[in-house]
């Protein structure tokens, strides 16, 4: 955010100091392996042809340039404000924190920065606006180093993921780019198409499914979600994979009996493993800001999340939306997704995260 600033401030000849949905749920009383009698679909993989219209596969965006909405909602004007700036005082807080609300940071952490900051100038450890970067960089990545929790896929085979989340979300698409990330490591990865609500969701999978090389079981459009993933999870515990990436159908916290489709599939697949699913992850769209955090918290507490993966970061001036998460949500935000292509999925690490909004 700061980063032109100090371009600008080449030419400064004072500087600033100090002074201041899915098929009806079925009835779990049914044993899904009665269920898999409906024709069990594993899609080979197949090498893609030449013309597939699958998006980017260029090399992982530039997060900087990724995040440059929400930087611009923080900086715009707030270097020319900065450069009439002979001291930092209370109207340049006062400026700072409306851009930190206006990027979807939040009340909460807004407070965080803004008092801590308040604190740092009052006691005139910061004098400059140098200081005050640096201050604001390491209060930022305080906030956000505790969701920093990497996904550990080693602590069963195959290690269950399953994805969950509102209509529209990135849920199928980050699934495709998870495949690709978890290749990358070397990990044997299987997909299940239990979004069976509409064709073309299925199909959608099986495209990101050739495109990693990894095979995806289906069944047909309608089919019982449950019995798609529990079949999945058995035919990758017989293959040795090391992952299986489950995909569910979109779906509001408010639709009661969506909910409790997931919360089925998760009773279910404990009777293979009652660790299953090692992951229930949410795929977030930032670009829904404070919204998103009601529904996740609704997901939450219906079906018991495990980690985020926040998606669109590249499409949105809401990207402050992490530094909330933080401060509301008690999970790990596995992953952040910034743009469309294979690569723009990325782990989330804090202090690249805070360095790429601040440079
Ligand atoms: N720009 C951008 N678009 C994304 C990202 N993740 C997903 N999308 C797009 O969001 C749309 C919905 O994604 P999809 O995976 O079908 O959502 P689902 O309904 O949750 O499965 C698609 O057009 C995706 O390409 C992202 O990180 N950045
Ligand atoms: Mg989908």
């Amino acid at each position: 955010m700061f980063g032109f600033i100090k371009r600008k401030r080449k030419n400064e000849t004072v500087p600033a100091t100090a002074e201041t949905i899915s098929p009806e749920t079925t009835n779990l009383a049914q044993s899904p392996s009665d269920a898999s009698s409906v024709a069990l679909k594993e899609e080979k993989p197949a090498e893609l042809s030449q013309s597939d219209p699958s998006p980017s596969n260029s090399g992982p965006a530039d997060l900087n340039q990724a995040l440059e909405k929400t930087k611009r909602s923080f900086s715009d004007g707030m270097a020319d404000f900065l450069l009439g700036k002979k001291s930092i005082d209370s109207s340049v807080l006062d400026e700072l924190e409306t851009r930190l609300l206006s990027a979807d940071v939040g009340i909460d952490a807004t407070t965080t920065i803004i008092d801590e900051l308040q604190n740092n100038i009052s006691r005139k450890t910061i004098n400059d606006v140098d200081a005050l970067q640096a201050k604001l960089a390491e209060i930022m990545k305080t906030i956000l180093q505790p969701c920093e929790l990497p996904l550990d896929t080693g602590t069963a085979k195959p290690f269950v993921i399953l994805v969950v989340g509102i209509n529209g979300a990135g849920k199928t698409t980050s699934i495709g780019k998870l495949a690709h990330h978890f290749i990358q490591q070397g990990k044997s990865v299987m997909l299940a198409a239990g979004d069976t609500f509409r064709a073309a969701a299925v199909e959608q999978l099986q495209q990101w499914g050739q495109r990693n090389n990894v095979p995806v079981v289906s069944q047909g459009t309608g089919a019982d979600p449950a019995s798609v993933i529990f079949d999945a999870v058995q035919s990758a515990s017989s293959k040795n994979i090391d992952i299986i990436i489950a995909d569910t159908a979109g779906r509001l916290h408010t639709q009661d009996n969506l909910m409790e489709e997931l919360a089925k599939i998760k009773r279910v697949l404990g009777k293979i493993d009652a660790n299953a699913p090692h992951e229930t992850l949410i795929v977030m769209d930032a670009g829904f800001g404070q919204n998103a955090l009601h529904q996740v918290q609704q997901f939450h507490d219906s079906i018991g999340l495990t980690g985020l993966a926040v998606t669109k970061l590249d499409g949105t001036a809401k990207g402050g939306i992490l530094f909330s998460i933080a401060n509301t949500l008690n999970l790990p935000v596995r992953f952040i997704g910034v743009g469309e292509g294979i690569n723009d999925l990325r782990p989330f690490n804090a202090a690249e995260f805070v360095d790429a909004l601040l440079e």
